[in-house]
């Protein structure tokens, strides 16, 4: 009994430590929910968030799994972690967390070889928009190559699981794979095959249950040096409010959710962008619609639509992509659809900070 109420005590005393060590966080617009490992959707006192628009009170995250990650890995050593709400942790270790009622950062551990910082604030572009400014640094006495992918299942209240998804990849050379396969666990050496769609842009694909998957390479970072990027997440009112938030941020990349019960994203369209990541802005008013060609919709079947998948799908990389494109020319003589948008030349040296 003795033993049992020090254990009570000892609960309630650390209950507001372990309470603080997370946080949702809001800006009047738009509540964020941040995890001490840095991805969304934490478990708090208070509504489960990971992104929501006050005005509706929907989240375009929550129904259904917790399903938002984000994952990093050292090409050169072959290395890497995730971490997500739902679809798990793996050699990601928390350092810190700090946060106010607007405010929230995360620093963590990332197998040994990299800190790595998310730092949410409302973003000056927009009051629709929340910016997450990203520092990967090399803590490692090692070369690195560093790839960082980013996932989430959007799905939009009223109509979650049958939402409208928008994906515009941009220019950036460090875009390496793009697809609506939100339940990914984003760790950059796990392939992902994509649900309707991999490296293409979309404009308000389904509806389905589907979501928005990046992955960059941003090359070689060397022991002691850091590399930036931003991330935006928020939701607007429609299409048109959302559009002016990813043109205000200045988007190289983003996705949008939106409910299938509009046409034009109302009553709530839901934003993940980035920028800093090597591109120049995209112009939301103008978005690229390529229809989601897939391996099967070329009509292939058989060993063709495996070979196919392979290349196009699968998210290969290096000799294992080199060895798939080899075997399909040497037997057809040709290219699968996505060769018309090969993968992108390695990227420049970071940005050192
Ligand atoms: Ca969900
Ligand atoms: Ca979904």
């Amino acid at each position: 009994m003795k033993l049992r109420t020090a254990l009570l005590g000892f609960a309630l005393l650390c209950t507001p430590m372990l309470a603080a060590a997370q946080a949702n966080i809001s800006n009047g617009t738009v509540r964020i929910g941040v995890r001490a490992d840095g991805a969304l959707m934490p478990s708090v006192d208070g509504p489960t968030t990971g992104i929501t628009f006050l005005a509706t009170g929907n989240d375009g995250l929550t129904p259904g799994c917790l399903c938002e990650a984000w994952g990093i890995a050292d090409a050169i050593s072959g290395q890497s972690g995730h971490a997500g709400a739902d679809t798990g942790s793996a050699g990601i270790t928390s350092e810190s967390f700090t946060s106010t009622a607007t405010t929230a950062t995360s620093v963590v551990n990332a197998f040994g070889k990299f800190r790595v910082t998310h730092s949410f604030t409302p973003s000056t572009a927009s009051p629709n928009l929340f910016d997450v400014r990203v520092t990967i640094q090399n803590i490692s006495a090692a070369n690195t190559q560093v790839l960082y992918g980013r996932a989430m299942d959007w799905d939009i209240p009223p109509t979650a699981f049958a939402e409208l998804v928008t994906l515009q990849r941009g220019n950036s050379p460090a875009l390496v794979f793009s697809s609506d396969n939100g339940f990914h666990n984003a760790d950059p050496l796990n392939p992902d095959s994509g649900t309707n769609f991999t490296n293409q842009d979309v404009v308000d694909d389904g509806p389905t249950d589907h979501g928005a998957h990046f992955r960059f390479n941003f090359g070689n970072l060397a022991p002691g040096a850091s590399l930036q990027f931003t991330i935006a997440y928020g939701a607007a009112a429609s299409t048109a409010q959302a559009n002016a938030a990813l043109a205000a941020f200045g988007a190289e990349s983003y996705s949008l959710g939106k409910p299938s019960s509009s046409n034009d994203g109302t009553p709530n369209a839901f934003i993940f962008a980035f920028k800093g990541t090597g591109g120049t802005p995209v112009d939301p008013e103008n978005p690229v619609d390529t229809g989601a060609t897939t391996c099967a919709s070329e009509g292939y079947t058989g060993t063709k639509l495996l070979w196919c998948q392979n290349i196009c799908e699968k998210g290969y990389t290096g000799s294992t992509l080199a060895m798939w494109i080899r075997r399909w020319t040497d037997r057809y003589r040709d290219l699968p659809y996505c060769a018309a948008n090969p993968p992108p030349p390695p990227p420049p040296p970071p940005q050192e900070a």
